[in-house]
């Protein structure tokens, strides 16, 4: 295994227990790629510095690092710029990735068909091409070349037209998947359709194998399922189709919402989206505010939604006693709290499960199938519908 050190920030815009979680992720990011965490540096800042990320001093003591252990990777919590990454390879002369660049691996990584590798191919490329001329000084110094001149402009141009005509060769080899998935989708049109999205690592694939008897990859990894997979369920004599996607996660890449466009599509066109949450994750409302923005760059947000806290067998909570004036954190609120703030927020649209106990997914099925006759009532309000 490839031994990491991981870099993040604290800023206004980013509180510190935030960053902290934020860099924990980049940890779960790393191991899932390939990485062991041996440490993890954040900087408190005003802003990021826009030459080498973290501050001049702080990128010194990184170096001094790197030359007493042996690390063989850097990873930075956020997207660097084409020429932050240039400096700070310089500076730190290893090898540098950041958090976009994690995920496309991991991305690439899981793909397992052709569609899904197509739009991380596109993505990836996406992502190098304004960072080319970077690569190339990494090659060159690899092939032990003196000095840090790197090809002349020409050589880079040619290697940018290739890497141009790569990604018009990809978008339109999606686009001919396009039209057939499109065709696909036409012919489901009369049916519900019914979307479990969420952050990754969550069990959307989990309630998805369990209520539709299907076998999707589900396990404790980050983005295990990329594909969508579809499945026709049936409530008390109603059917509908339900889909398991892709999970979200924070700073999602937004290469990869584009040419995740039309996996994404299924999202796009549901009646009814269920939004899984993981509630004993300490930040699950952060995660819930993530998931909202892309679905909000999907204009999905508007949809009727169910929210599905799952996990609460893994839910724990610090008792306060009677005596204690100190302010209440998240971690004092007991599952009783977040039941009753939820339902209210949500109108009742909300339900408490543990994907691994039938009781409490009876609950889940009977919202679920409300839901549904709402949206077939509103979509065919002619039609007499038997309860
Ligand atoms: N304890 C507990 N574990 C659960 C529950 N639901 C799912 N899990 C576990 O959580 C992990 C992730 O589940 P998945 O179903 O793969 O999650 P996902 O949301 O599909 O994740 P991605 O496809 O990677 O985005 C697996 O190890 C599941 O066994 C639950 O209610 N309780
Ligand atoms: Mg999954």
């Amino acid at each position: 295994m490839e031994k990491a050190l991981l870099i993040g920030i604290i800023t206004q815009n980013q509180p510190e227990n935030i960053a902290i979680e934020s860099i924990n992720e980049l940890e779960f990011l790393a191991l899932t790629a390939g990485a062991e965490t041996k440490k993890k540096v954040l900087q408190k800042m005003l802003k990021k510095n826009s030459k080498s990320f973290i501050g001049k001093g702080k990128i010194n003591e990184v170096k001094d690092f790197l030359e007493s252990e042996k690390i063989d990777v850097v990873i930075f919590d956020d997207e660097l710029s084409p020429s932050q990454l240039r400096n700070i390879e310089r500076i730190l002369n290893c090898k540098i990735l950041d958090r976009t660049n994690l995920i496309l691996d991991i991305f690439a990584f899981r793909a397992s068909t052709a569609y899904s590798r197509t739009q991380v191919e596109l993505a990836q490329y996406q992502y190098l091409l304004p960072r080319l001329t970077n690569l190339w000084t990494h090659l060159s110094k690899q092939k032990g070349g003196i000095g840090m001149k790197g090809p002349g402009e020409k050589e880079i141009e040619t290697d940018r037209r290739v890497i141009r005509k790569k990604i018009s060769l990809l978008k339109s080899q999606l686009k001919k998947i396009d039209i057939q998935m499109e065709t696909q989708r036409k012919k489901r049109k009369d049916m519900i359709r019914v979307s479990l999205v969420g952050y990754t690592n969550v069990g959307k694939s989990t309630l998805m194998n369990i209520i539709s008897k299907s076998k999707v990859l589900a396990e404790n990894k980050l983005f295990a399922t990329l594909d969508t997979k579809m499945k026709k369920v049936v409530i008390n004599n109603t059917p509908f189709l339900l889909s398991d996607t892709v999970g979200f996660i924070r700073k999602l890449p937004t290469q990869l919402v584009e040419s995740f466009k039309s996996t994404l599509d299924e999202v796009r066109e549901s009646d009814i989206l269920i939004h899984v949450v993981d509630i004993s994750n300490p930040n699950f409302e952060e995660h819930m505010k993530s998931v909202n923005k892309t679905l909000k760059e999907l204009s999905a947000l508007e949809k009727p939604q169910i929210i599905v806290f799952n996990k609460i067998d893994l839910f724990s909570y610090t008792k306060k006693e009677s005596d204690d004036l100190s302010e209440w954190g998240f971690e004092n609120y007991d599952l009783a709290y977040w039941e009753k703030t939820w339902m209210k927020k949500t109108n009742n649209n909300s339900v408490f499960i543990s994907a691994l106990n039938k009781k409490t997914l009876n609950k889940f099925k009977d919202l679920l199938y409300k839901k549904v006759c709402e949206a077939q009532s509103i979509r065919y309000p002619y039609k007499k519908i038997t309860y």
